[in-house]
């Protein structure tokens, strides 16, 4: 069994789509705990009401990011976890930390990288005119949103679309392809290398979604 700490920082709706296809399709793996950096994170409350082990490290009482991240790491190491997952977590970690977890620490992010790395993605790309758009999971290198990818999906930018709907275009891919990629760590079928990553038996690493109206949740 494969233990898994997620890290949030809000809704928390790509975590629960990890624990709930997690249960579902029975992967050799538990979500342990989920943790978050804001006491008022919605996710908390769905991680308790599933009998997961959910704490708060509020990052506004460390002056300093690296004992934030000390912090941090303690409260996730006390579940001794194969995987830590990123899910929506809005700090910047240090490189310390990161390396602490090299090869076990995945994040999504919103936008097809190494377009638009860091925040405002879905407003960037709308401004830059993209007609595509998407997620990317990747691999977490000290440096933000340039480690090794392991899955991407694209959607289309329709016309008129805001901030608001192209984000929930995006989500909804995200709520497959997050919960795909951890499935296939927990599984041992991803093969790192070269700062790339390949699925062990060749299965596409890419979901390309058409216009279907988004899923609000
Ligand atoms: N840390 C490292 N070292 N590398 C990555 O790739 C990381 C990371 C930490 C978080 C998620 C992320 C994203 O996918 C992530 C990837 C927060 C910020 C940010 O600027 C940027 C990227 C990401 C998360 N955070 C502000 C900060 O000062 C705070 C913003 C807020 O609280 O709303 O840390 O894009
Ligand atoms: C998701 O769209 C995720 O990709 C994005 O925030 C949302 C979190 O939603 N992450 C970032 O922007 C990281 N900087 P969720 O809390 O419902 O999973």
């Amino acid at each position: 069994m494969k233990r898994i700490v997620i890290l949030i920082s809000g809704r928390g709706s790509n975590m629960e789509a990890i624990v709930q296809r997690c249960a579902a399709e029975g992967w050799p793996a538990a979500v342990v705990a989920v943790i978050s950096n804001r006491p008022d994170a919605a996710g908390l409350a769905f991680a308790s009401a599933h009998g997961i082990a959910a704490a708060v490290v509020d990052h506004r009482a460390w002056r300093e990011r690296a004992a934030f991240d000390q912090a941090l790491a303690q409260a996730i190491d006390a579940h001794e976890p194969d995987l830590v997952v990123l899910a929506g977590f809005m700090r910047i970690l240090g490189a310390d930390f990161v390396r602490r977890y090299e090869g076990r620490l995945l994040n999504i992010h919103p936008s097809l990288l190494p377009a638009f790395p860091g925040l405002h993605t879905h407003r960037r790309a709308l401004q830059a005119g993209c007609k595509l758009a998407g997620a990317t999971v990747h691999f977490v290198t000290p440096e933000l949103d340039h480690g090794p990818i392991v899955m991407q999906s694209v959607v289309p930018v329709q016309s008129g679309d805001d901030e608001h709907a192209l984000a929930a275009r995006v989500l909804a891919t995200e709520h497959v392809i997050y919960p795909q990629s951890v499935r296939w760590f927990v599984e041992g079928l991803l093969v790192l290398g070269d700062g790339l990553v390949r699925q062990r038996e060749g299965r596409p690493q890419l979901l390309v979604a058409d216009a279907a109206p988004p899923v609000h949740r």
